[in-house]
């Protein structure tokens, strides 16, 4: 069976992503950049359907305004080329100096305010290039010295700049939809709403929540120790996965962006299948990177392969749920009692009473097997191919 990517599956990378010219801490770029439009023409050609950025992937910090429009005027021509579309984009407020104690969350408002200048910038870019969806990754929003006593006024601060720019793409008529990413560390020692559920409940607080959901990324839930399908399904639940970075990650190291699926298979899987289970209708976005060992070759032979395991991976979860002896553990598990289940379900005195009153036999229910071990074998057994 090929698993070749089209427009169709909703593929998406970052100019940022397989542009990675493979600095890191330790060491010197191992590549060289690559043009955005040769990265659209390339992903294109890979069967990808879109591109997203930060404004400096694409205009750098100080482009003229006749610069910027040159370059987007070219970056324009290569998306119409290719039918490439650009469904995210999101602000570098990360990478420039004065970004080094935060944007939106610095202790000085001279900062927060460029930040939320920036952002507005970098949405008027976003927009004219189609975007619907707008990112805000905090990573510098966050401290290695707590001491200054910046915790509690960050959060005001993003609650200030989110409300301020979500009124702003109103009045401009975007009618982008904002994902927040949480992040637990790095590049600062500790980020700020550093899970999804402290983004999902960050949210709640803001003027108008409907506009904002989460944009989960699975290196960086398990970076903190988390079950990352979990994560999702709690996202799922509140109506809030807005958007996904997909890639993998070793628990309890810095931030790898590895390949999708190159580490962690079997939680790959699932999620795979809550998405496709869920129907989730978003973009499917490979925030990642080749190694640093590779070459350009290598770059798109990460690209590739990110597509194809979401894809072999699709397969299997269809294969998983068409597979009788799966499904029927799997309703075994799930054991039902209609009669007990709608006592719970709304309240009333007499659900409370008739509950109170039922006798259970604790020891029965503690006796019984749940089959899980049997279950998961049979996972591991489709995943190897072996059913
Ligand atoms: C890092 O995981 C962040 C940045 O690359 C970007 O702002 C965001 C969008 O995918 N992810
Ligand atoms: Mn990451
Ligand atoms: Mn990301």
């Amino acid at each position: 069976m090929a698993f070749d990517p089209l427009p169709e599956h909703h593929f998406t990378f970052g100019l940022w992503t397989v542009g990675n010219i493979g600095r890191d801490p330790f060491g010197n770029p191992t590549r060289q950049p690559l043009a955005p439009e040769y990265i659209v023409h390339k992903l294109s050609e890979l069967g990808a359907y879109g591109v997203n950025l930060h404004d400096n992937d694409l205009v750098p910090i100080d482009a003229t305004a006749s610069e910027r429009d040159a370059i987007v005027s070219s970056f324009k021509k290569a998306l119409v080329e290719s039918g490439m579309k650009v469904p995210m984009a999101t602000t570098n407020l990360f990478s420039d100096a004065a970004f080094k104690d935060g944007a939106f969350t610095n202790a000085n408002a001279q900062i927060r305010a460029y930040a939320i200048q920036k952002a507005m910038n970098s949405m008027d870019l976003g927009a004219e290039l189609g975007a619907e969806t707008y990112v805000f990754w905090g990573g510098r929003e966050g401290a290695e010295v707590d001491a200054g006593g910046n915790a509690l006024d960050a959060i005001a601060h993003m609650r200030e700049a989110f409300n301020f720019l979500a009124s702003y793409s109103q009045e401009q008529g975007y009618n982008y939809r904002f994902a927040l990413e949480p992040k637990p560390n790095e590049p600062r020692g500790d980020i700020y709403l550093p899970v999804v559920g402290a983004a999902l409940g960050f949210i709640a607080t803001l003027e108008q929540p409907h506009l904002f959901g989460v944009n989960p990324e699975f290196a960086h839930e398990t970076m903190a120790g988390l079950n990352f399908v979990h994560a999702i399904a709690q996202a799922i639940d509140a109506g809030k996965l807005f958007h996904i970075d997909l890639n993998d990650q070793k628990m309890g190291r810095f931030d790898q962006d590895l390949r999708f699926g190159a580490e962690n298979i079997k939680s790959a899987f699932l999620l795979v299948k809550l998405l496709e289970d869920t129907g989730y209708a978003g973009m499917k976005h490979f925030d990642a990177h080749a190694l640093r060992t590779e070459d350009e070759a290598g770059v798109w032979d990460f690209a590739r392969g990110c597509m194809r395991t979401y894809l072999m991976l699709k397969e299997k979860a269809a294969q998983f749920n068409a597979d009788a002896e799966i499904q029927a553990i799997i309703a075994a598990y799930k054991v039902k009692d209609e009669s007990l289940s709608s006592l719970s379900k709304s309240y009333s005195t007499s659900n409370a009473a008739a509950l109170k009153a039922h006798s259970f036999d604790r020891a029965a229910l503690g006796a019984r097997g749940p089959g899980l071990e049997r279950l998961d074998q049979l996972t591991v057994d489709l995943l190897l191919g072996m059913r």
